[in-house]
């Protein structure tokens, strides 16, 4: 048993490691980063394509993929207008700070502002690996209930932004947003929040502003 925790240990350390590694050169080229994590279908690619749309006329955006076997969305990534990155996992349910290494060893950091990695939609696995990125966002989506706080704590513990996304569905939805929020509360006091709809746009502006005001924040350090 102890043999065991200690094999553990040694492989979450290389990933912090190896995860210190990555934010060092993305600190380096002066590049945000983005690690997005969500269930499946929550929305993930979809607010990466609104966000694009809005960004890209100004700013140079990489996205990094990671799906277990398509490409389908760093497909819809570089549609959209950023440099595309797909990673499959070949099954694992997570990225992990030496797939985000492989990455972004085929990237011009220094010609680059953002960098947005898609992370394998789950709301377990991912919450454990660090990757490198400045900040863990987590995109909850209103048809999934609000009593994902409640039974995935580690996800909402561990993010620094959340999205709220499908607000255009509230009406059609049993989705209790006081309770919904009560829980993230206790796990994650006063985290930052964004209620949207990438479907409408509706509540897009202030995600792209915490973005750009981000990115500012980063290069003035
Ligand atoms: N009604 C509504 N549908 C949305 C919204 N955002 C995304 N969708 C739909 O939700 C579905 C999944 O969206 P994706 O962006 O592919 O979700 P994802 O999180 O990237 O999915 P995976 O990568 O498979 O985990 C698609 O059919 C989208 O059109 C929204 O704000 N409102
Ligand atoms: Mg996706």
């Amino acid at each position: 048993m102890t043999e065991r925790i200690r094999i553990v240990e040694d492989i979450m350390g290389a990933n912090d490691r190896l995860a210190a590694q990555n934010r060092a050169d993305l600190d380096a080229a002066g590049v945000f980063g983005i690690n997005l994590m969500a269930s499946p279908g929550a929305g993930k690619t979809s607010l990466i394509e609104k966000t694009l749309a809005r960004l890209v006329s100004d700013l140079r955006v990489a996205v990094v993929d990671g799906d277990i076997a398509t490409s389908i969305d760093a497909d819809r990534a570089a549609a959209a207008g950023a440099t595309a990155v797909q990673i499959n996992t070949g099954g694992d349910c997570h990225l992990d700070a030496v797939m985000l290494r492989q990455a972004l060893d085929q990237l011009d950091l220094n010609q680059l502002d953002l960098l947005i990695v898609e992370n394998v939609g789950n709301l377990i696995c991912p919450a454990s690996f660090a990757l490198g990125t400045h900040f863990s966002v987590l995109i909850a989506s209103v048809p999934e209930g609000d009593d994902k706080p409640y039974k995935y704590p580690a996800m909402y513990r561990g993010v620094q932004a959340l999205v709220i996304n499908k607000t255009d569905l509230q009406p059609y939805v049993e989705f209790d947003l006081d309770y919904f929020r009560a829980g993230v509360e206790l796990l994650n006091p006063g985290l930052v929040t964004f209620p949207l709809s990438c479907r409408t746009g509706e509540g897009l502006e202030s995600w792209l502003e915490w973005v750009r005001t981000q990115l500012k924040v980063l290069r003035q350090e």
